[in-house]
C-alpha cells in the first residue's frame, strides 16, 4: 500500500529499549543468586565466542542507577529488562532470595521515578541450573508448576507497578537452539525431544498467563517471539510451497498456539508422520486455551528467504558467530525448505539480512491473522563499533538501520497495525550470547571487550542523541544529526 497521508505514532507510544539479565547484569553469584544454565554452559570448552560469559557482563547489577540516569537523559519511555529466575529462586524452587527481589524492586522504582515504564520479561533463557539437574528443565512437566510459582512471586511483588509483562522470550530460539542445533544449553540435537520440550514450554506459558489474570488483572501480558517472516525465493510453485512449509512450521507453529491454543494442522500432520509430534496429554489443549495474550511481543531482526529442499537435501548449516561476512551456511529441512540468500537485501557482518520492509510485512501478517496489538520488544543492529579519540562513536550505520525500521513501523501503523511500542535492542552494549562483546547493539558504548573488562565506562554514541530526538518528536523527526553535536556535548 502506498499511503497518501501517513498516521502519526500514538501519543502514548512506548519508545523503548531492551536487555536481558544474563547479558547485562553480571554479579553472577552475588547476594545469594544461584547458577543458571548459562553460568554453567558458557564455562564449557568451545560453547561461546572466545569463551566469553556473563560473569561480569556490563555490570548493570551494580551500575543500574547510572544506566537508568542515561535512559532518563535520553527521554526513554520504556525499558524492557528480564528477571533472573535463579536470583529469585537460587534452587529453582523453594526458598525465595529476598535480595534478588530487592534488586528488581530498586530497578523498577528507579525507572518509575524517572518516568520510564518498566516492561518485565519473566524468562529470558536463564533457567536455574538446579532445575536442569533435577529434572531436565523444559523436558519435564514439573517445570510447569515451578515456573508458575516463580511467576506468581513476581506478579505479587511487582504487579502493583509493572503493567507490561513478557512471559517467555523467544521460545522458538531457546528451544530450537537448545534441542535442535545444540548451540544453547542443554546442547541437545534431537528433534523429537525439541518438540516435546517446546510443548511443555507452551503449557508453562499458558499456565503463567492464566495466573496473571488473577494476580495482575489490570496488566498486559504476552510472549516475545523471534519473528522472521518468510519469502519464497521466486514465484515458482515449488518455492511457494517451500515458503508455506517454512512459514507454517517456523512461525505458525508457535504463534497459533499462543493466540489460538491450537497447532497448525499441516505442520502437526507432518510431525505425526515423521514421529516427531509432541506428546499431547488429556487436558493440555484446555490449558493452552488460557494462554491467549493481550499483545504479541515481536523481536524482529531479519526476514528469511527459502526454496524447495529435496528429501536428500541439506540440513542444519553453520551460523556465523565470528563476524566474518559470508561465513554462515545454508540451512534447511530436507523435503520442506532451505534458506537462500536474498539477492535484494544487504546483510550485516554476521550475515543477518537488513530488511525494514520485512518488519512491516511481518506486522501486517500478524495483524490480519491474529488481530492482536503488537509490541516490538526487540529490533536493532549488531555491528562492530570503534571508539574514536575524544570518546566518539559515530554509528551512523545503526542510525540508518533503526531509522528505516521506525519508518516501517509508521507505515505498518498506517496500514492498520495496532502498535503499542518499539523497543530497540539494546540500550547499552551487552554480551551477545554466542558472539562475545564485539557484536555491539547499544546506544551507549561500554568500554570492555572479550579479553578485558577494562573500566566498563559508559560512552554515549551518536545514535544516543539521534534516538533522543526521535523520542522528543514522537517519531516525527528521523533526520540524522550532525556529528558536531557530539563535540558540543563533550565540551
Ligand atoms: C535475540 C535475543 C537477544 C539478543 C538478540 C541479538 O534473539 O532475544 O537476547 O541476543 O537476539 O542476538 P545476538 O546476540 O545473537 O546478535
Amino acid at each position: 500500500m502506498i499511503h497518501t497521508t501517513k498516521k502519526n505514532f500514538p501519543s502514548d507510544f512506548l519508545w523503548g529499549s531492551a536487555s536481558a539479565a544474563y547479558q547485562v547484569e553480571g554479579a553472577w553469584n552475588a547476594d545469594g543468586k544461584g547458577p543458571s544454565v548459562w553460568d554453567i554452559y558458557t564455562k564449557l570448552e568451545g560453547t561461546t565466542y572466545e569463551g566469553t560469559n556473563g560473569d561480569v557482563a556490563v555490570d548493570h547489577y551494580h551500575r543500574y542507577k547510572e544506566d537508568v540516569a542515561l535512559m532518563a537523559e535520553m527521554g526513554l519511555k520504556a525499558y524492557r529488562f528480564s528477571v533472573s529466575w535463579s536470583r529469585i529462586y537460587p534452587n529453582g524452587t523453594g526458598e525465595v532470595n529476598e535480595a534478588g527481589l530487592q534488586f528488581y524492586d530498586d530497578l523498577i522504582n528507579e525507572l518509575m521515578q524517572h518516568g520510564i515504564e518498566p516492561i518485565l520479561t519473566v524468562y529470558h533463557w536463564d533457567v536455574p541450573q538446579a532445575l536442569m539437574d533435577r529434572y531436565g528443565a523444559w523436558e519435564s512437566r514439573e517445570i510447569i508448576e515451578d515456573f508458575n510459582e516463580y511467576c506468581i512471586t513476581l506478579y505479587k511483588r511487582f504487579g502493583d507497578r509493572v503493567k507490561y509483562w513478557v512471559t517467555l522470550n523467544e521460545q522458538n530460539v531457546f528451544i530450537g537452539l537448545g534441542y535442535r542445533t545444540g548451540l544453547h544449553p542443554p546442547g541437545v540435537r534431537d528433534d523429537k525431544r525439541m518438540y516435546d520440550a517446546n510443548h511443555i514450554a507452551n503449557l508453562a506459558n499458558a499456565k503463567a498467563i492464566q495466573s496473571f489474570r488473577r494476580y495482575v488483572p489490570d496488566g498486559k501480558v504476552g510472549p516475545s517471539f523471534a519473528f522472521g517472516p518468510t519469502y519464497p525465493y521466486s514465484c515458482h510453485p515449488d518455492h511457494i510451497l517451500a515458503y508455506e512449509n517454512a512459514e507454517d512450521l517456523n512461525n505458525h507453529w508457535w504463534l497459533d498456539i499462543y493466540c489460538w491454543g491450537t497447532y497448525p494442522k499441516v505442520s502437526l500432520n507432518y510431525l505425526q508422520e515423521i514421529g516427531e509430534a509432541p506428546t499431547i496429554l488429556d487436558g493440555d489443549m484446555e490449558l493452552l486455551a488460557y494462554g491467549r495474550p493481550d499483545f504479541i511481543g515481536v523481536n524482529y531482526y531479519r526476514s528469511g528467504t527459502v526454496e524447495m529442499n529435496p528429501l536428500d537435501g541439506i540440513g542444519i548449516g553453520a551460523m556465523n558467530t565470528t563476524g566474518k561476512k559470508g561465513t554462515s551456511e545454508e540451512s534447511g529441512i530436507p523435503g520442506l525448505y532451505k534458506s537462500k540468500r536474498n539477492p535484494h537485501l544487504e546483510a550485516t557482518n554476521w550475515d543477518w539480512e537488513i530488511d525494514p520492509e520485512g518488519l512491516r510485512i511481518g506486522l501486517r501478517r500478524l495483524t490480519s491473522r491474529y488481530g492482536l496489538p503488537i509490541l516490538i520488544t526487540e529490533n536493532g543492529l549488531g555491528e562492530y563499533d570503534t571508539l574514536l579519540e575524544g570518546e566518539y562513536v559515530l554509528d551512523d550505520y545503526r542510525i540508518d538501520y533503526i531509522k528505516a525500521h521506525v519508518e516501517a513501523c509508521r507505515n505498518a501503523i498506517s496500514d492498520g497495525v495496532d502498535l503499542l511500542g518499539y523497543c530497540t535492542w539494546s540500550f547499552t552494549d551487552i554480551l551477545s550470547w554466542l558472539n562475545g562483546y564485539k557484536k555491539r547493539y547499544g546506544f551507549v558504548y561500554v568500554n570492555r571487550d572479550e579479553h578485558s573488562e577494562k573500566d566498563l565506562r559508559r560512552i554515549k554514541k551518536k545514535s544516543f542523541y539521534w534516538y533522543k530526538q526521535v523520542i522528543e518528536t514522537n517519531g516525527n523527526n528521523l533526520q540524522n544529526i550532525p556529528s558536531e553535536i557530539l563535540k558540543e556535548e563533550h565540551q
